[in-house]
């Protein structure tokens, strides 16, 4: 195809703000030193808020083609909403993405399908692209089988947004993630091509041929190859193997 394969780092809460300019130091400089090309994939990191600023001010994005993004947004803009980090503030420190729906928030913080959506706006708003999070719990997959929760939060999540209207889905299936239980490369496939389709129905069939669709839950260097092998899998939200820019790299360097 001709979407440019995505390898995405969410870091969680790991890592402060000098742990991280360490491991994106450790990072470019790994990547430069393989020839790592940049425009054959995209590599991007998600350390927590505190670090952005340093990692703003350290990533010189035209020289590693590193990109980097935010784990969460408010829905709101500004106000009187103590806490929240509002995607106006995300563009100024230069994010181009930000996780949506992780199902760490839609569990630990109870982020519904309503609020993932207002927060999908809330980024679309402030021109940074949203990297929607999906997927089923193992209750919900023998309940309702493969597919259908994954689908149904990414028409609830896109609905409305103009067709042209730039996102990353990223199909985590909540039995696989940090568990060390992986998805085989046929049940991703199977997911992410469900999830081509409900862009397609949303979005139209332009952006659904357009949109990259990530596979995540405990991605290491030696099992992102089968993922990305298969048609409808552009790419990767990796957690805990993010956090070793040896082996991040490695994963970013799959073929
Ligand atoms: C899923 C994934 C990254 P891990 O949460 O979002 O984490 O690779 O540790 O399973």
């Amino acid at each position: 195809s001709t979407r440019r394969p995505f390898i995405a780092g969410n870091w969680k809460m790991n890592l402060d703000h000098l742990q991280g300019i360490a491991l994106v130091q450790k990072l470019a400089w790994t990547l430069k030193d393989a020839s790592f090309d940049p425009k054959a994939v995209e590599v991007a990191v998600f350390p927590p808020f505190t670090d952005l600023r340093s990692v703003q001010t350290l990533v010189d994005a035209e020289r590693f083609g590193l990109a980097f993004g935010a784990q969460d947004l408010s829905p709101h803009d500004a106000g009187a909403y103590t806490g929240d980090v509002s995607g106006a503030f995300l563009k100024a420190l230069s994010c181009t993405y930000v996780l949506i729906g992780h199902s760490e928030r839609r569990q630990g913080h109870g982020e519904t399908d309503e609020v993932v959506h207002a927060k999908v706006q809330a980024a679309v708003r402030h021109g940074l692209v949203p990297v929607i999070c999906v997927g089923e719990t193992e209750e919900e997959l023998e309940q309702h089988g493969t597919s259908a929760v994954p689908v149904a939060q990414t028409k609830a999540a896109l609905a409305g947004l103009p067709a042209g209207t730039p996102v990353v889905v990223a199909y985590e299936p909540v039995w696989a993630i940090g568990t060390g239980k992986v998805a085989t490369p046929e049940t991703a496939q199977e997911v992410c091509g469900a999830i081509r389709a409900a862009v397609a129905e949303t979005l139209g069939p332009d952006d659904a041929a357009a949109t990259r669709i990530l596979y995540g839950g405990s991605v290491k260097s030696g099992n992102i190859a089968g993922f990305l092998r298969k048609g409808d899998v552009d790419g990767a939200l990796v957690g805990g193997a993010s956090l070793d820019p040896t082996e991040f790299a490695a994963i970013a360097r799959f073929q």
